[in-house]
């Protein structure tokens, strides 16, 4: 019933192809690896600071990846928690506090839950208490056999709050192949979450390895080293994949979390080498990039559609060949739907020819409109319909999460 009434409203998006399609369940079986990178915005991929790549690893990885670098992140006060919870559910995050401490016990079309029931073996790993964001309750009812959370790791490099994410990514990858052997020839879901690059991002002086030139001392500069730290070890992390023998057998989805809440424009004018407008400012702080890498490398190149987190569930579901229209979901399915339409919690959205955003008040007139093409200022009355649409795919959402709809709408078995 919760899919009928979305679809009613014109909402239901991830749909599963009526005919066949080259992508649709070209990867069955295969295990899936998900990063989710903290902070990691899409802003600095590709760039260069003194002559030095940032992401030197990231670049070398897209060119045997799909990339996309009009991605957004769609969270709200939660956070790494609304990441983790749309691109697990398919369902906005909601406008206040995080459905991870609101309603850990409500009912959701999980990716673990949909995984583990078509015979996978399920495992979250961050190297943090396992009670921050109440993670520990809600990895339990997402389906998840295994947490590892501080405690299951060695400290063997300790950095910041915990963990450094190259000791962490290196011990999540022994965990995986250890259960997979244990498991026989079950697949294997894993999510991880990276840690080092958390705000205020001062790694010891012997971990940043940029000349970050005059952008030495400020939290600008720190953002940056610790990123390129990050890259760094997700470069180990691919490299341990390839000599365990799980590259060719494992589907790798890379985003990031959020913005990293350093909204200074002058820092990105100072970057990027040129001024910047009040929508470039949208898409710096709301962009966060997205690497797919597949088994035998055929999907790969530059998608420059929109799309957000709430397309992972679908997304990955397509690869896998199973079937996603039995769940409440909301995203694309980025193998599939055309044309994209992405919302993101503040109620600004895309189509991918414009970018609407709200204003304070919430008036539709107040709000502005960027024409995607010429990146100025347009009418925005080409936002109406795109903005009632946008309004209640987010109050659909709030209503299914609040109300519990999927457990009360769910037919009894
Ligand atoms: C801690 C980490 C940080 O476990 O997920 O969360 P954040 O403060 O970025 O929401």
């Amino acid at each position: 019933r919760v899919q009928a009434w979305y679809a009613n409203a014109g909402i239901l998006r991830s749909e599963t192809p009526s005919s066949p399609t080259a992508s649709y369940g070209a990867y069955k079986g295969s295990n899936v690896i998900v990063v989710q990178v903290e902070a990691f915005m899409n802003f600095m991929i590709g760039q260069k600071i003194g002559g030095q790549e940032i992401t030197p690893h990231f670049n070398q990885l897209m060119k045997d990846s799909l990339y996309m670098p009009n991605y957004y992140h769609q969270t709200g006060q939660g956070r790494t928690s609304d990441a983790d919870f749309s691109s697990q559910s398919s369902l906005h995050p909601l406008p206040t506090g995080s459905v991870f401490t609101r309603y850990p016990d409500h009912t959701y079309n999980v990716l673990p839950q949909i995984l583990k029931d078509n015979g996978y073996q399920t495992a979250a790993f961050h190297a943090y208490e396992s009670s921050f964001w109440n993670r520990y309750t809600v990895y339990k009812a997402f389906g998840y056999d295994q947490f590892y959370s501080k405690k299951d790791f060695t400290l063997d490099e300790p950095l910041g709050w915990s963990l450094g994410d190259k000791s962490f990514l290196h011990q999540s990858i022994n965990k995986m192949k250890i259960n997979q052997e244990h498991a026989g020839s079950a697949p294997f879901y894993s999510f991880l979450i990276t840690l080092s690059s958390h705000h205020p991002y001062t790694l010891p002086e012997q971990v940043q390895e940029l000349n970050v030139g005059e952008f030495q001392g400020t939290i600008f500069g720190n953002y940056l080293q610790a990123v390129h730290y990050v890259d760094e070890a997700l470069g180990q992390m691919v490299e341990q994949l390839k000599q365990d023998g799980l590259w060719d057998r494992s589907i790798l989805y890379i985003y990031g979390d959020h913005d990293n809440s350093i909204p200074d424009k002058t820092y990105y004018e100072k970057f990027l080498g040129r001024s910047l407008n009040e929508l470039d400012m949208e898409q710096i702080m709301n962009q966060v990039p997205l690497l797919i890498h597949v088994p035998d490398s055929k999907i790969k190149g530059m998608d420059l559609r929109p799309g957000g987190q709430l397309d992972m569930a679908p997304s990955l579901l397509h690869l896998l060949g199973i079937p996603s229209q039995e769940f409440a979901m909301m995203g694309n399915d980025l193998f599939h739907s055309n044309p994209r339409f992405v919302v993101l919690r503040s109620g600004a959205f895309t189509d991918g020819t414009i970018l609407y955003m709200p204003s304070a008040d919430g008036i539709f007139e107040h709000g502005v409109c960027y024409d995607l093409a010429t990146r100025q200022p347009t009418d925005v009355e080409r936002a109406r319909a795109g903005y009632t649409k946008a309004k209640q795919q987010l109050d659909y959402s709030d209503k299914t999460i609040e109300y519990d709809l999927i457990r009360k709408w769910t037919p009894a078995p």
